[in-house]
This record gives C-alpha cells, structure tokens and sequence, in this order.
C-alpha cells in the first residue's frame, strides 16, 4: 500500500512543491507536484533525493552527550535537557548572559522552529552574542535595504517572468536556483525570458551556468562590483538618462548628494580595476535606462566581498534611478500572507562586538567576530556555544582558528541531526526529528517570492511519541535559558509565546485586527497549539487575513490546510510608499553610513588594475550539493568529484600545475591541498573553490561524506577580511598563492 503526500521542498529558496509516494513511513518516490501554484511540478536533483536524505542512516534519532571518557553517547531527552541546564546555569550564573553565544545556521529560514520559536530564545538567553550565517551571506543587502527603505526585511526582488531585461551581478541561479529571489524553476523562467525576446546579462568571473546561457557575459574583475555599479549611475546622471518611477517621484531622497559622491566613478576611471570597457559600461547603462522593463540583481558574488554593502545598494540604485524599482518588470517588493511586525526605521550598530568593534546589525553580530569573542580574556568572553542548525566550522572564516576555540569552550550545545565538524564538539546534541515529522510554510521566502504565495505542509508523519518537534527543543532551551530546570512544561511555554505575539497584534496598527484584547485572537485561534497557532494568528492578521472575523471570505490556516497545493495569490503589485519605514518616509538614496564608505571606493580606483602573478580565490556551487550538508546523501555524494581547484591554463602553466595535479594553496591564514582541474570558463588570475567540504575531522560522523571529504575552503578565508559596513566575511576575493603540492602526482 502506498500512498501520496504533498509538502514544500525545506532544501533550498525555491520553495518547490513535492509530491511524496510513501510505502509506510518511507518516501519510495519524489515528484514536482504538477498542480503546486508556484512550481508547477518543478524539481531539481536535490528535491528528487528528498527520501534518500530523511532516510539517511547516519542522521540521530536520540540525543548525545559527551561522557566522562569524552565519546558522545546516546542518551534520554530528560538526560540532555538536565545535562544543557546543570552546565548553562552554571556558566550563566558564574560569568553572566554574555558568556553564552548563539549561531543560527542557514536551515532556519527553512523550518517553522527557526522561523517563529528562534526568537524567543534569543531573548530568554538575553545575550549579544548572537550569530548566523547571515554575515557569511546576504547581511549586506538587509543593511543596504534598511537604510535606504527603512525595513531590512524590504529587499525588493526581480519581477522575473515580466521583464525585458535582466542584469545578475555575482549571482548563479540556474545552479543555486535563486537567493533573496524565490521562483521556483528559475532555470525555466529565465529561458522564458529570453524566448519572449528579452535580454539577460550576467557579470560573474566565471562563465557560470547561467552566464553561458545569457546573451551577454561580463568577467569582472572580483570585488569590482561597486565601482561598476557607481559608473553606471555616473552615465544615467553624465547622459541626462535618470528617470525616475513616476509614482516613486515625490517618496525619494538623496539624489543630488548621491550624484555628487559618485561623480569621481566615471566608466573610464573603473575600467581598468573592473576590467569591463568603459563603452560596455556606458552601454549597459542606456540600455537600463531605455527598457520598459528593467531589473539589476545582485547575489552572493556581490554581498560577500569588500564592498558588499556598497554593492547591494547601488543595485538598488540603479533600479530606482532607471525607473525600474517597484513596477511591474522591475525590481519589486512581495506582499507576503503572514503579518509581519510593524518596525521602528532601521538602525544598527545598538551593540558593538568586544573583541572585534564590529557592529550590531539585525540583532546579531557578524560571525567573523565570533572566534575572537572566545580568544579575548575578559568580561563577557564567551564560554559557550550553542548552535541551531548550523555549522560554522565549515561555513565560516578561518575555520582552523574557529575549530580551535570552540574545542576550549566550557560548553557547546548543538541543535542538529548531524555530528559535523561543529556539532563533534558539543557536550549535548539534541536532533530534531526529520521533515517528514514536521508541519512547514515559508514565511521568509514569501517576503523574497516573485508572486505573492501562501502555502501550508502539515507534517507528513506523526511525530514518533518519543521524540519532540524542533520547537519543543527550542521552547525547552529557552525556559532553561530563563532559568527553568527540567523537566520543563512546554505547552505553557508555548501559551506564553503564543500571548506575546497575540499581545503584539493587538498593538500594531498594521495588523488586520480591531481588537484590543489578546485573549479574544487567542480564543479565535483556539485549540490550535504550537506554531499552528502562531500561523493561524499570523495569517488572519496579515494582509490577506480575515483579521479575526472582520473579512469575510479572507485567510486563515484552515483555508490553507484545505489548499495543499498551495494559494496563489497574484503577481507583485507596487508597494511605496506603504513598505517604507524611514523615518523621512522616503527612499533615502543617499544614507550617511554608505555615503562614508565613498572614500573607500573612490581609494579603490588607485589600486593598479592587476598584478601579474597574483590570483584570487572565489567560491562555486554545484547542483548537487546543499552548503555543508548535502554530502552524505549516496544519490548526491556519486559522480564527478566536486571539490576540485578550478584554474586558468595560463595560471596553471605560470604554476607548472596540470590537471589533475595535487596543489597547495597558501592564504595569510591557512593552507590546503586540493586537485586542480583546468577550465577556460574562469577569467585568468581567477581560481575557484566550493566551500561546505572537509567532513574528514575526527569525529565527524558522516559515513558517506568522510569518503569523498573534500576540504575546507574556510581554512583560507581570514576572519579580519570584511565589509566594513556591515561586518560580513570577505569570501569571494581572497588573496592566494599557489604551487605544487610536494606530494603532489
Ligand atoms: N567560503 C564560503 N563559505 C560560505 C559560503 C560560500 O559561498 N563560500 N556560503 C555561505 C552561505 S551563503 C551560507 S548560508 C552558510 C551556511 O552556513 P551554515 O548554516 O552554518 O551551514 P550549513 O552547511 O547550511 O549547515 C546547516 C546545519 O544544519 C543542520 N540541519 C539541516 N536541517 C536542519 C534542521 O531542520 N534543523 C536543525 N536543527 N538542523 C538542521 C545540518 O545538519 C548542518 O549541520 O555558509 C556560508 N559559507
Ligand atoms: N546547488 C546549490 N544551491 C544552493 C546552495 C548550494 O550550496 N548548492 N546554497 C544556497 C545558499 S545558502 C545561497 S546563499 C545561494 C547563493 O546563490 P547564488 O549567489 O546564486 O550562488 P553562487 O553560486 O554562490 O553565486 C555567486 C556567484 O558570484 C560569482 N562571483 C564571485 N565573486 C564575484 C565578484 O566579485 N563579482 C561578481 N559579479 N561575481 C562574483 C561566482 O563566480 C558565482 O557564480 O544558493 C543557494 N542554493
Ligand atoms: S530547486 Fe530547491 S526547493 Fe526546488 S526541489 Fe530543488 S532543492 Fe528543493
Ligand atoms: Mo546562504
């Protein structure tokens, strides 16, 4: 007996909707679902494993703790939950909150946990030692977008399957299938751009995927993005082309210091550092400023490099000055079905990091700061970790350093169904169970959507009695982190939470409801419990909600339980100036703290176009794998070797290197071998490397992975390198210098 089971795909952006063939609680077969609203039965490799990768054996079914000969062990809940309490109060008591950091890994925009029960631990550990993988990421663009439009969370996103023209800065969609982007089959969608005569124009060192299927490819120079961008508001201003969104004209500010800061960058003085001719330049301009429908895009090949806050907001520059940001075609803000909390404009820097100085953005501080925050002696030092999904010993800067300074630590507490190079550290391991188990809605990535879509996957399988969801975990830490000792009682946990969002709801005038009173939204959510009560509160006051009885007809999660193949409800509409939470209730084109980094850029025009011999490090990834944890998975782990140095020949040959040959790669902070495989696609001066690999550490249980390791590309990356503004990790652009390795064939 077999039968079928729809849920979204939790792997990557694209939110794609699967349709489960299950024999018993085993997935047998994986499907596009054919009738999903957004998908429409789009699936790639990764989504097709889906089964392989809930099945797989290696995963932890019970928690771990490290015993007294140091081996992680098998244990009861009630045995972990005592263990994380004895030691957290401990720690707490003897050196303060500060003591205690948090990192929160990429997986938890993709599940409820992460997404509605993350941050009430944030706030039970009452910490400023807050970490994700943001500031390995896209932090830049939520720092650039809160400035310029007041909200973080107001990151407009291409209006793909409208435009006419589509320019992607350091972005790789037909293999990451989008990011700060969701649509799923973006391969499919950029093809039906081209097809219906428009253009796509990718600028990436490398001919990547989607750069050898556009019409046209510019191999930047890396790190070069801002000075591209700066040169091509510099031509819309020298050629009288900027033009304004009419309906945007009187909600924009800024524009005559912006022009004025940015006048140093004409396309002649960039073209050397960019390597991109100054005519091509001047050209990209008009044709932004002469399409009807328009859109810059730019991803992590802008975010994570020395300019990436800069970046990211001249993409949104060019967009506005074009007349291209939020019309249809253009670059445009989702009106997601969930309420999201009405926000104060943004600031940041409320908090600097004690060792580092970096600043506070977001709530967090930037990753890189975090080896530092263990090493420096002194008042607040951190003395425990606790990760949640996530694995920043393979995700984030000078890995060698960070893997070092966690094994010091008093205690490491992870949240992960994996042991990994991060999680073989912890004195608790505490598995959530698989997606299967879990009821899932994408409430990030309907804010990032390219039509406005709401869509609901109750859990697949019934929780197994012994085992709770991954909230229970988290609610659990959290009442531990206030003080509780276990056991703890997670449903008034849960009631708590659920009455400071009704609370919240009550209070905020964006919110769809009339009353003033959190106990009635709570009644009229009743007896849902867990984060069913959360949506169901969220939905009913979102835009489309039926706010609690005051429109008819309008959603809630029953209505969504009902559709599980998901509600579609329409494209983008235009939302200025409702999206904007500046204090001046405009677009602020030219904020003070991206107009001081200025300097910096106008400094980067000296900077002689190139050196010789020197080659610079940028990463890459492959349809088959998921950042650091897609490895273990048979069916994705098979073929062609990924972790491999991509080379010039004519690099190779200034090296002696040839395919295949083993090299050491040397950076300030590490050094590595891996295989070099030649390619043409990479400009010269040029090398790339994958990151998420290096699964062969002691006590890394990863049996598949630990056959085809790889190495860690982190180990290069110095933890000092970063965009100033933001405090993200340079990743793309490192410095190396490379020879044959000794032992080398
Ligand atoms: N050099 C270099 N470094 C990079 C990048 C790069 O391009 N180059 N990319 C960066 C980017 S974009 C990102 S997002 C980061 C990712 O950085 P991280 O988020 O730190 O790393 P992941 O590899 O995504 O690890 C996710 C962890 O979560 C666990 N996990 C998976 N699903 C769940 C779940 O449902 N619940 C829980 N509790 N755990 C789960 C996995 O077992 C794994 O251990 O890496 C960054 N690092
Ligand atoms: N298959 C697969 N899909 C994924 C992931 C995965 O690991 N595997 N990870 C997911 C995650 S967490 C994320 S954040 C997204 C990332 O999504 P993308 O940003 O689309 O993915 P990347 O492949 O990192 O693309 C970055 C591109 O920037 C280029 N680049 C490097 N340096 C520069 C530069 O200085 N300037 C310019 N213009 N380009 C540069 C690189 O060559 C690369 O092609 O992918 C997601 N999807
Ligand atoms: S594109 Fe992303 S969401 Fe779609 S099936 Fe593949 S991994 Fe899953
Ligand atoms: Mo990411």
């Amino acid at each position: 007996m077999t039968r079928t089971a729809y849920r979204t795909c939790p792997l990557c952006e694209a939110t794609c909707g699967l349709e489960l063939t299950l024999a018993g609680d085993r997935v047998t077969h994986v499907r596009g679902d054919a009738d999903d609203v957004f998908s429409r039965g789009y699936l790639c490799p990764k989504g097709a494993l889906f089964g392989e990768l809930e099945a797989d054996p290696d995963r932890l079914t019970r928690p771990r703790i490290r015993n007294q000969q140091g081996e992680l062990v098998d244990a009861s809940w009630d045995a972990a939950y005592e263990e994380v309490s004895g030691r957290l109060h401990a720690v707490v008591e003897a050196h303060g909150r500060d003591a205690v950091a948090l990192y929160l890994g990429n997986p938890n925009v993709h599940t409820l946990a992460g997404q509605l029960y993350v941050r009430p631990l944030v706030k039970a550990l009452g910490t400023r030692n807050v970490f994700s993988a943001s500031s390995v990421d896209q932090l830049p663009k939520h720092v650039s977008c809160g400035l310029l439009f007041g909200d973080p969370l107001a990151i407009p996103v291409p209006d793909i399957d409208r435009t006419d023209l589509l320019v992607i800065l350091g972005g790789n969609p037909r293999v990451s299938n989008g990011s700060l982007w969701t649509a799923p089959d973006l391969p499919g969608r950029l093809t039906a751009l081209q097809r219906r005569g428009g253009r796509l124009v990718v600028i990436d060192p490398r001919r990547t995927r989607t750069a050898a299927k556009a019409d046209a490819h510019l191999a930047i120079r890396p790190g070069t993005d801002a000075l591209l961008l700066a040169a091509l508001v510099h031509t819309l201003a020298a050629e009288d082309l900027v033009r304004l969104p009419d309906h945007l004209g009187g909600n924009v500010a800024g524009i005559d210091d912006l022009l004025a800061a940015l006048n140093p960058f004409t396309p002649e003085a960039v073209a050397p550092r960019c390597d991109v001719p100054a005519d091509v330049i001047r050209q990209l301009a008009r044709d932004l400023a002469a399409a009807d429908r328009a859109c810059v895009y730019g991803r992590l090949g802008t975010t994570t490099t020395r300019f990436g806050t800069t970046a990211s907001w001249l993409v949104d520059v060019v967009n506005v000055l074009t007349g291209h940001l939020d019309v249809p075609g253009g670059a445009m803000f989702p009106l997601p079905a969930h309420h999201r909390p009405f926000r104060r404009p943004f600031r940041m820097g409320r908090w600097t990091s004690r060792a580092t100085g970096l600043p506070e953005a977001i709530g967090e501080l930037p990753v890189v700061a975090l080896t530092d925050e263990m090493l420096t002696p002194g008042e607040g030092q951190v003395r425990t970790l606790v990760t949640v999904a996530g694995n920043p010993v393979i995700s984030t800067p000078d890995s060698d350093r960070l893997d070092a300074a966690i094994a010091g630590l008093d205690l490491v507490v992870s949240v992960d169904q994996y042991v990994t190079a991060t999680s073989r550290h912890a004195d608790v391991i505490l598995p959530p169970p698989s997606a299967l188990h879990r009821a899932h809605m994408d409430l990030a990535f309907a804010g990032l959507s390219v039509r406005n879509v709401a869509h609901y996957s109750p859990p697949v399988l019934p929780l197994p009695t012994d085992r709770p969801d991954e909230w229970e975990i988290l609610l659990t830490l959290s009442a531990i982190a206030l003080g509780a000792s276990p056991p703890v009682d997670v449903d008034s946990a849960d009631a708590f939470v659920a009455h400071q969002l009704a609370e919240a709801l009550v209070a905020d005038p964006t919110a769809a409801t009339d009353e003033d009173d959190a106990a009635a939204l709570l009644d009229a959510v009743a007896p849902r419990t867990g984060p069913q009560r959360l949506l169901d509160l969220l939905v009913r006051a979102g835009p489309y909600g039926d706010g609690f009885g005051r429109r008819d007809g309008g959603m809630t999660l029953e209505q969504l339980e009902a559709a599980p193949h998901g509600i579609d409800l329409g494209p983008l509409t235009p939302r200025v100036p409702d999206v904007l939470r500046t204090t001046s209730r405009q677009v602020e084109l030219a904020p003070a703290a991206l107009l001081a980094d200025v300097p910096r850029l106008v400094a980067e025009l000296e900077v002689s176009g190139c050196d010789q011999d020197s080659l610079v490090l940028i990463g890459r990834r492959h349809l088959r794998t998921n950042n650091s944890w897609s490895h273990n998975v048979p069916g994705l782990a098979k073929g062609q070797k990924l972790c491999t140095l991509h080379l010039h020949p004519t690099d190779a040959a200034m090296r002696g290197l040839r395919d295949g040959d083993t090299a050491t790669i040397r950076s300030r902070v590490g050094s590595i071998e891996v295989t070099v495989e030649l390619t043409e696609d990479l400009r010269p001066g040029v090398a790339s490397l994958p990151h998420g690999f290096g699964h062969d550490l002691d006590g890394i249980e990863l049996s598949v992975a630990r056959q085809e390791p790889g190495v860690n590309s982190n180990r290069l990356s110095p933890r000092d390198e970063v965009d100033p503004v933001s405090g993200t990790a340079v990743l793309n652009g490192i410095h190396i210098e490379l020879s044959r390795a000794p032992t080398g064939a």
